[in-house]
């Protein structure tokens, strides 16, 4: 099966998490589009369920009503509006399609739209014969991981689980990632794929209009017979691993080790990141809580040639549930960076001016590599791009270190903007040998490329 590939010359993801439609838009024309991403990634558009009585969690989203494209985060019209003004702004729109499953409710109620339901009936869409119920565990539910046929016939947290494998099923999925296709968008992050055969998805996926990115949501834990690979001819997988080897290397370990980083997933078909809205709440990695070790991380991410990155966007929480700030009537209120509790991780200007510096790496070797058998690592990139992360508690001072860059006069990127020709920070002269000479303070580092010269 092929897959239809990500991004082109820009494949960058940012993962807008729980963005309004109309905010996702003009973040896409202000300063995704601008700032060379290629794809965002937009939470759940389908109705789901509403628990005002538990404040709304970010989780309702996670239950499908009805596949009507009305929700939290805005209707229809402002959904197709979203997709047009970003796809205006060269960047990619990828759903996150929540498909294993409907809600997992065990009284009837009344979802965003209106639609009405029960735990196994969706009228118009699905009733009881289009569920599992796999007859395990009392209550249905999936406890032992380690069996195939549980993880993917029993209920993920009483979530009423479709029979992916029958046709009628099949048919409604695709239907609904046909509408979203015809309103533009340009693929999808599939849910809960561990919970769905491959095959499943690989049918589903058959059944498209037109060729679409796909990425799974394979989480893996050592030992599960249900394995990331399983899922590659379906498209790209997420790895779960990098983001806590990132966050153990950093915390405990020694940058050094990062010589050889990376997984035994094929490079073009991983899709990395340090933390998403699920490993961010309890699992042990990094996230915008730990400030700059969090970026310097990212900035990692950005110059290592292994994998797609995928840039997570939070907003702030007290509890693991609470939703993002919404109305009175629980609508999602507009993303507003910096405040409000929006994070925006993405525009921390370590990491976006570190998406210039992965685009313009793009397609070269790593080179140069150069360590201190401890915290302090410096690499190059083919003759585009050079980094220095020094994550040792002191200064480096008056060190020259050797580039593979053209002789020239260069944007620290990680400490000013480049625009129109002009830093806004400190620039490094590279000589004709390729050497610079610099003092790197501590957990800080450089960072230089071939499309940030002064
Ligand atoms: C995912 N990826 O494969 C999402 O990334 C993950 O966030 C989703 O779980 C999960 N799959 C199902 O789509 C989230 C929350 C759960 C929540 C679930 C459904 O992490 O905590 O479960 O969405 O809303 C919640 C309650 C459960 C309850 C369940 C059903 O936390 O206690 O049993 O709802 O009512
Ligand atoms: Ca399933």
């Amino acid at each position: 099966t092929a897959t239809a590939a990500p991004p082109g010359d820009k494949d960058v993801i940012v993962r807008l998490f729980q963005w309004n439609w109309p905010s996702v838009a003009k973040e896409c024309k202000d300063f995704l589009g601008p700032r060379g991403v290629g794809g965002v990634h937009v939470s759940p558009p389908q109705e789901h369920i509403v628990r005002k009585d538990l404040g709304s969690p970010w989780w309702q989203d996670y239950q499908p009503v009805s596949y009507k494209i009305d929700s939290r985060r805005g209707d229809r019209a402002a959904f197709a509006a979203m997709v047009t003004a970003c796809k205006s702004a060269g960047v990619k729109v990828y759903v996150d399609a929540v498909i294993n499953h409907m809600a997992g409710q065990d009284v009837p109620g009344t979802g965003w739209a209106g639609s009405r339901y029960d735990h196994y009936s969706y009228p118009g869409v699905y009733a009881d014969q289009d569920f599992h119920h796999c007859g395990r565990n009392g209550n249905d539910d999936i406890k032992n991981y380690f069996d195939r046929f549980e993880v993917q016939n029993c209920e993920l947290v009483n979530l009423a689980d479709l029979k992916t494998e029958s046709e009628p099923v099949r048919n409604r999925i695709a239907g609904y990632l046909n509408d979203l296709l015809s309103l533009g968008v340009d693929g999808f992050r599939i849910d809960a794929a561990k919970h769905m055969p491959s095959a499943d998805i690989g049918a589903i996926k058959a059944k498209l209009s037109r060729p679409a990115y796909v990425f799974q949501e394979t989480t893996f834990a050592a030992g599960e017979p249900i394995v990331p690979d399983e899922y590659l001819p379906n498209g790209d997988v997420k790895v779960f691993a990098y983001g806590y080897d990132i966050a153990r290397i950093f915390n405990h370990e020694k940058l050094s080790y990062l010589r050889t980083f990376g997984s035994s997933l094929p490079s073009n078909k991983a899709v990395v990141f340090t933390d998403n809205h699920d490993t961010q709440r309890g699992h042990p990695v990094l996230t915008h809580k730990d400030g700059g070790r969090y970026a310097l991380a990212n900035a990692f991410v950005l110059a290592w040639p292994y994998g797609t990155p995928q840039l997570m966007s939070s907003f702030e929480f007290g509890t693991t549930d609470q939703g993002p700030p919404s109305d009175a009537d629980g609508r999602t209120k507009n993303a507003t960076c910096f405040t409000d509790g929006w994070r925006c991780e993405h525009r921390w200007q370590v990491i976006s001016n570190m998406i210039g510096f992965h685009n313009a790496v793009r397609g070269t070797n790593v080179n140069s590599w150069w360590d201190n058998g401890n915290d302090l690592i410096t690499f190059g990139r083919g003759d585009k791009g050079y980094l220095v992360l020094n994550d040792e508690g002191s200064a480096v001072t008056g060190r020259s270190f050797r580039t593979p860059l053209p002789a020239g006069r260069y944007c620290d990127v990680i400490h000013g903007d480049f625009s129109g020709g002009k830093c806004s920070g400190p620039v490094y002269t590279v000589d004709g040998g390729g050497w610079f000479r610099a003092d790197v303070a501590a957990h800080d580092a450089i960072a230089l490329h071939a499309n940030a010269r002064v």
